[in-house]
């Protein structure tokens, strides 16, 4: 039978399909495993349970999405110069049109869509040993059999809906910011409307509701060190250079994870006197973006210098938001920049108008929704609209919720109930043949999301040629090559302010997932090592060659 094409089976269930490789996921990531492993000569299918091709970035429709760091130049695949050339961009961070309508461009251009299967939710897999194969079943009952299972599921695609008393006792509409209508229009005109979450989602969206809403209530759980974005029209001058130069442009982002002109200060906090670090902070302050934390080396490792910024920031905020019991409420205090640096575009203006309320959660926590609306502590809000900006399980959610089954049974819930142990952030023992984009102990958004999928992608096309030139039917990592790479990622974290703080990047933001950091830092080393080891023969893994039979032969660890 050839690959790609379905057996019949025996006892009458519906046939199987056979592929050398599954991909879940049409997103980013998924969409370059599909060009790159077609390319190879492979079969290959993907699988979405959305729509349309996009992944994140066909969910996140609420108004007010837009890519909310300056990527520079382009937010677009690096790999091929002629896309590059083909798309014109035109604001240094675009909104989420743009960038959707960049992805459609690309399935067209790859003839991508002929080997996508949309509205179509991957609901179990499990290793067949016996096979040395995965047996997947997707929600419209087809049964597949791969060689390969590739979860390219994304990082923030598992939407966080707190568990609230009440809440599904609330008459009013909900929408999630991860989940947003597709077809109609969300109106917030004439209507009370509240937003619970002020991570980048609540941000982006809450001057939008203001503006429209009757009146606005933001439930702060954490407040912000939301940074102004200054999002710009892309420099013409700029926009040309690069695409004649981006063989160089691609080079620095493979080397600094961006492009030269935004890589981190190299000097130290304590180098300058207090006159100096602030027009240092005022300036980066005015650049927007990320300016403010990059300015430094040592903002992010050292706690004094952390200080400092931190103080500027909520100096900042003060000067903003015009009653000083507001601008209480919105004063972070934990380190600067250790949550996902958040981006704002007329945020903490919001709170200056006389039909927005701030409650503050800390001191103000819900008791309970009831069909009109919420009942805190102190008080009463009667709502029509309520908008969820709750985040995400994030890195490990959605492959979790998946839940693959390895070899003995093994299913990923349980492998991962005390800590997200992977090699190379991309594999995981006991799941042979399992390759994941930007999974947990990887660089995943702390890196060029563009240039990490395709390093990445790269290395799994390669390790599959490396394979089926050598006969190989599977790939594991081993136990001390997994603890290692675990124990790498958390003292690279460690000699860092992140893991001090609650957020989505320590799990802390989903009730009883295992508290760690489990973001690579250091991108470019990662990508650098990930193409050296395979160069070196695929050290701390172990393949298997394809049984024939009962008398097969047991793994072989180097080829
Ligand atoms: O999610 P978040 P997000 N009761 O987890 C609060 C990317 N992104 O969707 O901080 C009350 O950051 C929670 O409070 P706390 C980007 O990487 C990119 O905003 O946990 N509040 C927090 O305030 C980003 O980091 C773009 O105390 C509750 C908020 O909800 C990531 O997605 C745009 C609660 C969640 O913030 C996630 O951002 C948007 C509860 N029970 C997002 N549960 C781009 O532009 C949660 N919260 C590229």
């Amino acid at each position: 039978m050839p690959d790609g094409q379905s057996r019949p089976e025996h006892d009458g269930s519906a046939p199987v399909r056979e592929l050398d490789a599954l991909v879940i996921g049409a997103g980013v990531s998924g969409m370059y495993a599909l060009h790159r492993l077609r390319g190879m000569g492979l079969s290959v299918r993907v699988y979405d349970r959305a729509g349309e091709v996009g992944g994140t970035w066909w969910w996140n429709r609420y108004p007010g999405a837009r890519v909310d760091y300056p990527g520079g130049p382009f937010y677009c695949y690096t790999f091929s110069e002629e896309l590059v050339r083909a798309w014109d961009w035109v604001e240094r961070q675009p909104d989420q049109p743009a960038v959707l309508s960049y992805l459609n461009h690309v399935a067209d251009t790859f003839d991508l869509r002929r080997d996508i299967q949309l509205h179509t939710t991957v609901q179990s897999a499990r290793f067949d040993e016996a096979a040395q194969r995965w047996s997947v079943e997707t929600s419209d009952g087809e049964r597949i059999s791969a060689q390969f299972l590739i979860a390219a599921v994304g990082t923030l695609s598992a939407p966080n809906k707190p568990d609230i008393p009440g809440l599904d006792a609330f008459a009013g509409e909900v929408f999630h910011t991860g989940n947003w209508p597709q077809e109609e229009q969300v109106e917030f005109a004439g209507k009370r409307v509240g937003v619970i979450g002020t991570g980048s989602s609540g941000v982006q969206v809450i001057p939008h509701v203001a503006r429209e809403a009757d009146h606005l209530t933001v439930f702060q759980r954490t407040p912000q060190f939301a940074l102004p974005a200054r999002n710009q029209p892309l420099d013409a001058d700029l926009v040309r250079d690069s695409k004649e130069n981006w063989a160089e442009v691609r080079r620095q982002i493979k080397e600094y994870g961006r492009p030269l002109s935004m890589v981190p200060s190299t000097r130290s906090v304590h180098e300058d006197s207090e006159e100096e670090r602030l027009q240092v902070f005022e300036e980066a302050w005015q650049q927007g973006g990320l300016a403010l934390r990059e300015c430094y080396r040592d903002l992010l490792t050292d706690p004094v210098a952390n200080g400092y910024v931190a103080d500027f920031v909520r100096a900042k905020i003060r000067e903003t938001v015009t009653d000083p019991e507001v601008a209480a409420k919105l004063m972070p205090d934990y380190y600067f920049a250790t949550k996902r640096q958040v981006m704002d575009e007329g945020y903490f203006e919001t709170y200056n108008r006389d039909d927005v309320t701030l409650v503050d959660l800390r001191t103000e926590p819900i008791e309970t929704f009831t069909a009109d609306g919420v009942r805190t502590a102190t008080g009463e809000y009667p709502l029509d609209v309520l908008v969820l900006a709750t985040g995400y399980d994030a890195i490990t959610g959605a492959l979790r919720r998946i839940n693959p089954v390895g070899r003995d049974g093994l299913a990923l819930e349980d492998k991962w109930a005390t800590g997200s142990r992977t090699y190379l952030g991309l594999s995981v023992v006991g799941f042979p043949n399992l390759f994941m984009f930007h999974g947990p102990e990887s660089p995943s958004v702390m890196f060029h999301q563009f240039f990490g999928t395709e390093s990445q992608g790269d290395w799994i096309a390669t390790c599959i040629g490396h394979m089926r030139e050598h006969g190989l039917a599977t790939i594991e990592p081993v136990p001390e090559a997994e603890a290692a790479w675990g124990a790498e990622v958390q003292a690279r974290a460690n000699r860092t302010l992140y893991p001090q703080t609650d957020s989505w990047f320590t799990g802390a933001n989903i009730p009883g997932k295992p508290r760690e950091f489990v973001v690579y830092i250091g991108g470019p080393q990662y990508h650098q090592h990930l193409h050296e080891m395979a160069a070196n023969g695929y050290d701390g893994f172990v393949f298997a060659p394809a049984r024939t039979g009962a008398g097969s032969s047991g793994p072989v660890t180097r080829t």
